[in-house]
């Protein structure tokens, strides 16, 4: 049999469709985590893989989905155990149907959890939840590893690290999209292709949560972004709920044509939930014939952060803002070794505010642990800003330690002609995935000439090659030196760019300030070298983008090439509210200088108030401001009613209208809790003793707690006694404890309008239950009339107005 990849270079492939809907019909119990049936129960398994293969399918996926050790060990067995029973069962089905030309594909779904810092899960262990299950994979004898529905770029990250460390197998990576186009934590299908590819997956795709007509927009744009195989398993249309089961309504013949209209691009097809084998024979039969794809190879450089790619074409240049770096910035180099992380955070704010599309981050400084502070930095950078990173260090290690917690693809910042060099930075660029900043220097120096300069760059771009990390990914830096040491040195510089693109075909990075070192009014000589190197061909601009001299230079040059459509960046740059406002002006007589004014205090929202923390998720910002207003006097209802809301209001409103994502979401609400733990310090301490008076939940289904934590300490600080069942709490659990501790005020707090229905509920039973207890309940969705529709017996829209209640209930 061909080897899988030669396979997927000849010919189109079929893999399986849905496992877990066929499992329910052939009686796996209620509850039972499938992957253990395969142990248990192989015959059921064997006959749903028999029936893919006699439908024609020929890649075959194992029942494993969630076969790591957390998930299958409580019910007594090993994730070897259960992968290589898994394994035996496709091929026992295999030899059951005849079939010899089939491919074993070792299922990994997701952990179910997020990783750090939006979720508990810490990257590493991750890696190694992924990694038991791909060693017995390989070691049961599976062809290809399917890593599948990851929603999240970090753990697909995780997953295919596991996956290259400890197998050799072939990697298939594919991902779920939702209806926005966005993965759950907010990553678009370029970012994916940069990690994917950077990372070196074989087959990139897409499965699960929609149909093939709600998918093919994504599809599209993996198709225009990738330059591998693509792999193709949606659902039999979107899931619908019919007296309590799921349901799908895409029959066999109209997922089939559904799928042809997407096959011309889909180097492998097959199905998620809802479809069969009657699904698979179809689009089979119907898509057999059809020319395969042409995967074209993309010129493009992709780097990427969690949710963005920022494209080099070669064409269009990127600026990468040079700010991150202690180099000569005495209150940098003191947050650094202070651990002042939210110094560095704001400088990247004001970066990407400039209009920065990369963000340098270099921390080299002696006696600075590097490694450390390098990955720490990139992770709170990373956990607040969506720009893409340029990993800056001369020191390997750092760079291996930074490069693997990175989540996406950044700039590794740099490689150069020495062996010792060449030796440790291209094995992490195989391994990790990164473009390549390539310094034209060797052992012997910086050649003075453009000449020696090339041949240094050939060189690399040779080694690069030879280790399979494509010239696409390679940006030579022609090394920029001052002209006050050197009249040639600039046009030096100028020359190896110009000829390393012509005679390369790579693309080019430069660190442009260097140019005027030594020499008076430095910004004149940096934007007009700047504007020349632009015209020589610079890719990836190293400059501040702070500097409104060198950001009009690049949006001029973009505006004069007819690289900005209409003018349009050049104008919001200049305009009202753009980062070069009141820059540029044309020469005017000099007026008086104004009087200097006293620093206006920030208003509400601006950098540095309690508002603006909380929506950047500045976590330590936030709690020092919470202080500082509770400090200088303000009441403390006040400081959350008027800054901690409004700030999460904003925050919600970004996530509505798709321009931020879960994680900045969590972000912004740990950085409020923070603040609010702060904030309870000034307030009176809660009563301990005696019954409990009031209990506080937030409903089932619903992990919402920091309106209801508020309400906690506000009833406390007015000495109630408060019993907190915590979220997500089932109506049962709500009624047995009212019921126990004779609760005379329940209060209950839901944020979705998914979950209003589970307060109705619990309100229902407790009537049910017979309880004479109050009812009071807030939180965002619910207004006075919805209170009263479901029986509640008050409506509190804030913290205060449960106050009231209370005493009007319980009197004090
Ligand atoms: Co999410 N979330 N969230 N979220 N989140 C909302 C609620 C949302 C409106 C954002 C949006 O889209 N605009 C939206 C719900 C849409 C809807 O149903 N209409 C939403 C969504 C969709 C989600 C997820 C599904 C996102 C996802 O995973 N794709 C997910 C849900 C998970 C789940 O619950 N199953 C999710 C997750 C999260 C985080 C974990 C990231 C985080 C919560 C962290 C935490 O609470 N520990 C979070 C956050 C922070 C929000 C927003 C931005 C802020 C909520 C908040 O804390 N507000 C929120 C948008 C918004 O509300 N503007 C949003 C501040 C808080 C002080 O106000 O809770 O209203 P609030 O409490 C007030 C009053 O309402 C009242 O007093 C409090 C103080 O004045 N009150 C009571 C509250 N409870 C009371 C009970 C009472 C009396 C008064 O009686 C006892």
């Amino acid at each position: 049999m061909k080897p899988l990849l030669t396979a997927i270079r000849e010919g189109r492939l079929y893999l399986d469709g849905g496992m877990g809907s066929m499992l329910q019909a052939a009686g796996l119990p209620e509850g039972r985590l499938p992957d253990v049936w395969g142990v248990e129960n192989p015959q059921a398994v064997q006959a749903i893989h028999r029936a893919y293969l006699e439908a024609g399918c020929r890649l075959i996926t194992t029942n494993t989905f969630g076969t790591t050790a957390p998930k299958v060990e409580p019910y007594g067995y090993t994730v070897a155990q259960v992968m290589s029973a898994a394994v035996a069962n496709v091929r026992a089905a295999m030899d059951q149907a005849g079939v010899t030309d089939a491919y074993v594909c070792a299922d990994i779904g997701p952990t179910g959890k997020l990783l750090r810092p939006y979720g508990d899960l810490d990257f590493e262990e991750a890696v190694a939840r992924f990694a038991a299950p791909i060693r017995a994979a390989e070691e049961a004898g599976a062809d290809c590893i399917l890593i599948e529905t990851m929603s999240d770029l970090y753990e697909m990250k995780a997953a295919v690290v596991a996956a290259k460390e400890n197998c050799s197998l072939p990697i298939l990576a594919s991902l779920i999209f939702d209806g926005s186009g966005k993965l759950l934590t907010g990553g678009s299908p370029q970012a994916a292709v940069a990690l994917l590819e950077g990372l070196g997956v074989d087959v990139i795709g897409l499965n699960c949560g929609l149909g093939p007509q709600e998918m093919a927009p994504v599809f599209r744009q993996l198709w225009a972004a990738a330059s591998v195989p693509l792999l193709l398993q949606p659902n039999a249309g979107l899931p619908r709920s019919e007296g309590g089961k799921t349901v799908y309504d895409v029959t066999p013949a109209d997922y089939a044509a559904q799928m042809a209209e997407l096959a011309p691009m889909a180097t492998l097809l097959g199905g998620c939930c809802g479809t069969t084998p009657a699904h698979l024979a179809a689009l089979i039969q119907a898509t057999k014939d059809l020319p395969l794809p042409e995967v074209t190879w993309k010129d493009t450089l992709l780097i990427s952060s969690y949710c963005q790619a920022v494209a080099l074409d070669g064409r269009d240049p990127v600026v990468i803002g040079e700010r991150i770096n202690p180099t000569g910035k005495k209150k940098l180099q003191a947050a650094l070794r202070a651990g002042d992380m939210d110094y560095v955070l704001n400088e990247a704010f004001q970066q990407e505010e400039a209009g920065a599309h990369i963000l340098d981050v270099n921390v080299g400084l002696p006696g600075l642990d590097e490694p450390a502070v390098l990955t720490q930095t990139v992770e709170a950078l990373q956990a607040v800003t969506g720009l893409p990173l340029q990993l800056d260090t001369s020191n390997p290690e750092a760079m291996e330690a930074a490069l693997r917690r990175y989540n996406g693809k950044p700039l590794i910042n740099s490689v150069n002609g020495k062996e010792e060099s060449l030796a440790a930075i291209l094995p992490l660029v195989k391994k990790y995935g990164g473009g390549l900043v390539c310094l034209t220097l060797d052992d012997d120096g910086i050649p003075a000439d453009a000449e020696g300069r090339l041949a240094i760059a050939e060189k690399i771009v040779r080694r690069a090659e030879a280790m399979g990390i494509p010239r696409r990914e390679l940006l030579i830096d022609g090394l920029t030196m001052p002209v006050s040491a050197g009249g040639e040195n600039a046009k030096v510089t100028l020359e190896t760019l110009r000829r390393a693109k012509a005679e390369l075909g790579v693309k080019t990075a430069l660190g442009v300030s260097n140019v005027s070192f030594g020499l008076p009014k430095r910004e004149v000589l940096n934007q007009n070298f700047f504007t020349m190197a632009l015209q020589a061909g610079l890719d990836g601009a190293i400059i501040n983008p702070k500097s409104g001299a060198m950001l009009g230079a690049y949006h001029a040059y973009r505006a004069l090439m007819g690289l900005d459509e209409q003018c349009g960046a050049y104008m919001a740059a200049f305009q009202e509210g753009g980062p070069l406002a009141g820059t540029a002006a044309p020469a005017a007589p000099a007026a008086p200088a104004p009087a200097p004014q006293p620093a206006a205090a920030p208003a509400a929202g601006e950098e540095g108030t309690l508002q603006h923390s909380v929506c950047k998720g500045l976590k330590e910002a936030a709690a020092a401001q919470a202080k500082a207003l509770a400090e200088g006097g303000r009441d403390i209802l006040d400081i959350i009613n008027g800054e901690l809301v409004p700030a999460l209001d904003q925050v919600g409103q970004g996530f509505e209208k798709g321009t931020l994502f879960l994680p900045q979401l969590l972000m912004s609400a740990e950085a409020a809790k923070g603040a609010f733990q702060v904030l309870q310090g000034y307030l009176p301490a809660g009563e301990s003793q005696g019954e409990p008076q009031i209990l506080l939940a937030t409903v089932q289904g619903d992990i919402h707690d920091i309106g209801k934590n508020i309400v906690k300490v506000l009833l406390e600080s007015y000495r109630f006694r408060v019993l907190d069942l915590g979220k997500d709490v089932p109506p049962e659990t709500i009624v047995a404890a009212a019921q126990a501790r004779k609760i005379p005020l329940v209060g209950l707090s839901a944020l979705m309008t998914t979950t209003a229905p589970a307060m109705a509920e619990t309100i229902r039973q407790l009537r049910a239950a017979g309880l004479a207890c109050k009812v009071v309940v807030g939180g965002a969705v619910i207004t006075g009339d919805y209170a009263a529709s479901i029986g509640a017996d008050r409506y509190a829209p804030d913290a205060m107005a449960t106050v009231h209640y209370a005493q009007e209930v319980l009197g004090g």
